[in-house]
């Protein structure tokens, strides 16, 4: 499970629909052109907030099925109605996904103990493996390396999907679990991860600079740090560009600009403005 997985984005049409055509047209573009390890489902970059259940079921099933076994599959399932998580645990784990990821349950500030019932209870109604996904900016839930530990006690809960700049934290984590696998979040922080001994990263603009974070984390992995923070360099002059442009819809419209039919995102995201659109087809052309 270990390397460089993309938090695929997922093409919708202009009414919000899931486009068929089109994701599978990213995951192709994924696997094909940006020769990434694996495929991160229904994430943030996925959308998968914005989506029904039923939404998020098409999703991992179009998936699943461009692409077999070609790469490795992880499948976002964490929701607010723990029902419901449970449920797409068990559709993903039926269609084979690798493994399960859970966002941390948000928005009522959940105790420590609820988030551990939260887990448990998805991974008692499922066989299949758990990546917690810890994104405390987005979610007001932070975790200290005590809590983690409680969680790893789970033998099925594999890992975590770090997406936090604490890098005390993630070397005490790294250092007290070498056995757990811990994906680096922030793509712009992917070297300062690698060096800490990460085991791959999970990231939304690997979905346009797929190749580079390889090399990043190649780099890293030979010591050859000079020649990694070059190409971090130049990763983190586009991803600076792209989170000045707005982050997934730029994404797409770089897609779009190399033939891929990316779509739109779900409302209330908005559209980008024209102006917009021009910045991330010169991004495609000066990066991609
Ligand atoms: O679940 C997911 O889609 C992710 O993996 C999210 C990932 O951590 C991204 N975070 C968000 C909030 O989108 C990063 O890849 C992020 O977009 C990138 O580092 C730019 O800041």
């Amino acid at each position: 499970m270990n390397g460089i997985y993309t938090a695929l984005i997922c093409s919708f049409d202009e009414n919000g629909k899931v486009n068929e055509k089109g994701l599978r047209e990213i995951v192709r573009h994924n696997i094909d052109v940006q020769k990434v390890d694996g495929l991160y489902v229904n994430g943030s970059s996925g959308e998968n907030f914005l989506m029904s259940a039923d939404q998020k079921k098409k999703v991992f099933e179009i998936v699943k099925d461009e692409v077999k076994d070609e790469v490795k599959l992880i499948a976002q399932v964490g929701a607010l109605d723990i029902d419901e998580a449970v449920e797409l645990a068990q559709f993903a784990t039926d269609l084979g996904y690798d493994a399960l990821s859970a966002v941390t349950p948000f928005y009522y500030r959940f105790d420590f103990e609820e988030v551990k019932d939260y887990y448990n209870t998805i991974l008692e109604n499922v066989d299949n493996k758990m990546i917690i996904y810890s994104i405390p900016a987005l979610t007001g839930v932070s975790m200290n390396l005590e809590q983690f530990a409680e969680l790893f006690e789970n033998e099925k809960v594999i890992g975590v999907k770090f997406t936090a700049p604490d890098f005390f934290l993630l070397e005490r984590i790294r250092h007290a679990f070498p056995d757990k696998l811990i994906y680096s979040g922030f793509d712009e922080m992917l070297l300062s991860a690698a060096v800490l001994n990460v085991d791959g990263a999970i990231g939304s603009t690997f979905n346009v600079n797929g190749q580079r974070a390889k090399q990043i984390y190649a780099l890293a992995k030979e010591s050859r740090i000079d020649e990694a923070r070059e190409v971090q360099k130049v990763t983190n002059d586009l991803i600076a560009e792209i989170l000045a442009n707005g982050l997934y819809q730029t994404i797409k419209e770089i897609l779009k600009a190399q033939g891929v039919d990316a779509g739109y995102c779900r409302k209330p995201m908005k559209r980008l403005t024209e102006d917009k659109v021009e910045n991330a087809k010169a991004m495609a052309a000066k990066y991609c």
